[in-house]
């Protein structure tokens, strides 16, 4: 059914039916309690998909209440084997191989992605990541300490009340939808989840299939649409959330960090931009690395925090790397992500279009060297050709700005010690690569390079087994891997004392 039996490529289901648009708390569907919707669109053609339900303040706190009443101690949510917690995660991730061409198909409609790439890409990490974590529901354990005086020291992992995910960003809905549920579930807490307002879709379709799944207590996983300025400030002022975990800008994930100072000090794990370096040595495999560059860059309209957006690449093969990669670019196909053939898609919206446009604008002006691209893609609609600059000066916008677009930016570099500084010379330190045949160059930068993740002969190089965040201005926190466990989980220390010593 998935078309790989059969070798042919999976294609997307036409005009699929929009069921989902309700405010979902509790395992119900519900009207907003304002009555106001918001307007879905297609990126693609800017025409109105359908209107979603608004979550706002009040909807927040009934999402709240059901989200608590579900951890209550002695509910069926608290008192589940830990091990029928990771059945139910293992569930829904077959519900989700079953509907694997309407999520991928809803991912291309409503985000511009390439259906293929949300086929392959998304849909497979979805599934991935919720088969990982349905392994470690029971594997979740503490640790006993002897100490002195006392006899025995316990501590033990205790589960948190409503982890809160929002602000789950447009450029990837479903697969930071289950980034976030996934580890929380596991670990036992109860949920309360914003997508971003401009892609709800997927999300909502999970809410369905969580309700389905039929072992999910009421108020395990609340879905609510709904504007950051509204829903999300109210989630991160809330005083009875205890954590968030936000991806979304640099610039709200510092609202949500003052929200929760001003509140009731909730937990808060960030995944916010970037500005990745990419550092090409002259002894790499050369096509190799302009294509890793290229894709590394490219990969979904350049709207993902983990573009390698700054390339530096060392003064002998600086000229032959940049015409390539020109040649790359040229290449690329732009039109309806739901189409064969095609390599990109639109941007997001017209704000993140015009925030491009603006960058590129920018770089011709402070002189960067504009090797193609750098006007609108087509007529009318939200495309933008791939553009290349090189000659690109570390002062200039579009080497410090994340542009989150189709733009790649290429510099030159003489020395190791020259690159390693140029490379941190950021507010951003999410991820970093490295291309290189000589092991002690990749060793030297990648111990140097303050990034949560460094590829060495790689790119994008993710996996769900590996920790996922950035140092700096990028965030705080872990996702995935054994990592994010310890986010969604809070250290309880209980001291026995036993009346006779044995140590
Ligand atoms: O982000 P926002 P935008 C970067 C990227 C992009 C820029 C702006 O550079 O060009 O951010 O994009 C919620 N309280 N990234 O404007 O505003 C909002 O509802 C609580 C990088 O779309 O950060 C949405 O769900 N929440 C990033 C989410 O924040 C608020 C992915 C993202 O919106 C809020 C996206 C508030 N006051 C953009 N205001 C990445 N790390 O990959 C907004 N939100």
């Amino acid at each position: 059914a998935d078309g790989l039996e059969t070798n042919a490529l999976p294609t997307p289901i036409a005009n699929p039916q929009i069921v989902y648009t309700k405010v979902f708390i509790g395992n119900e569907w519900h009207e907003s309690c304002s009555g106001r919707k918001i307007p879905v669109y297609n990126p693609t053609t800017e025409k109105l998909l359908c209107e979603v339900e608004e979550a706002d303040s009040d909807d927040v706190d009934k999402a709240v209440r059901s989200a608590r009443a579900a951890f209550q101690m002695g509910s069926p949510w608290r008192s589940m084997d830990a091990s029928d917690r990771g059945h139910l995660l293992n569930r829904l991730a077959d519900l989700v191989e079953r509907d694997r061409l309407l999520l991928a198909t809803l991912e291309a409609l409503n985000c511009g992605k390439v259906f293929l790439v949300a086929y392959f890409v998304d849909l497979m990490a979805t599934i991935k990541t919720l088969r990982y974590y349905s392994g470690w529901a029971d594997k979740i354990h503490g640790k006993t300490i002897p100490v002195g005086e006392l006899n025995s020291f316990f501590f033990y992992l205790d589960q948190r009340l409503h982890v809160l995910h929002f602000g789950i960003q447009w450029n990837f809905p479903l697969m930071m939808f289950v980034w976030k549920i996934a580890p929380a579930l596991c670990c036992g807490n109860t949920v309360v989840i914003k997508p971003a307002e401009q892609t709800p879709l997927s999300a909502l379709h999970m809410a369905a299939l969580i309700k389905e799944v039929a072992g999910f207590p009421p108020g395990v996983v609340n879905v609510l649409p709904g504007y950051g300025q509204t829903a999300g400030c109210a989630i991160s002022h809330h005083m009875d959330i205890d954590k968030v975990a936000f991806t979304g800008s640099t610039a709200v994930g510092k609202l949500i960090q003052k929200a929760a100072g001003e509140s009731n000090l909730k937990r808060v794990t960030l995944e916010l931009g970037g500005k990745n370096p990419n550092i090409v040595f002259a002894d790499c495999d050369l096509e190799y690395a302009v294509e890793q560059a290229h894709s590394g860059l490219f990969f979904n309209q350049g709207q993902c925090c983990l573009a390698g957006s700054r390339v530096f690449v060392e003064e002998p093969i600086y000229e032959e790397f940049v015409r390539r990669s020109v040649e790359k670019a040229r290449s690329k196909v732009l039109g309806n992500p739901l189409l064969p053939g095609v390599d990109q898609g639109p941007q997001i919206n017209q704000k993140q279009f015009n925030k491009i446009m603006e960058l590129i604008e920018s770089g011709k002006r402070e002189g960067a060297t504009l090797e193609c691209g750098g006007s609108p893609g087509g007529q009318q609609g939200l495309f933008i050709q791939p553009t290349v600059f090189s000659n690109v000066r570390d002062h200039m916008r579009i080497a410090k700005e994340e542009i989150f677009g189709p733009v790649q930016q290429i510099m030159c570099f003489r020395s190791i010690s020259e690159v390693i500084e140029r490379a941190n010379a950021t507010q951003y330190g999410l991820a970093a690569g490295v291309f290189t045949n000589d092991i002690n160059k990749a060793l030297t930068v990648s111990s140097a390079l303050q990034a949560g993740m460094v590829w060495v002969n790689c790119y994008n190089a993710m996996s769900i087994q590996c920790p996922f965040g950035g140092f700096k201005m990028s965030g705080n926190g872990r996702e995935l891997g054994e990592y994010a466990l310890q986010e969604y989980t809070e250290i309880k220390a209980v001291t026995i004392r036993i009346s006779q010593k044995s140590s």
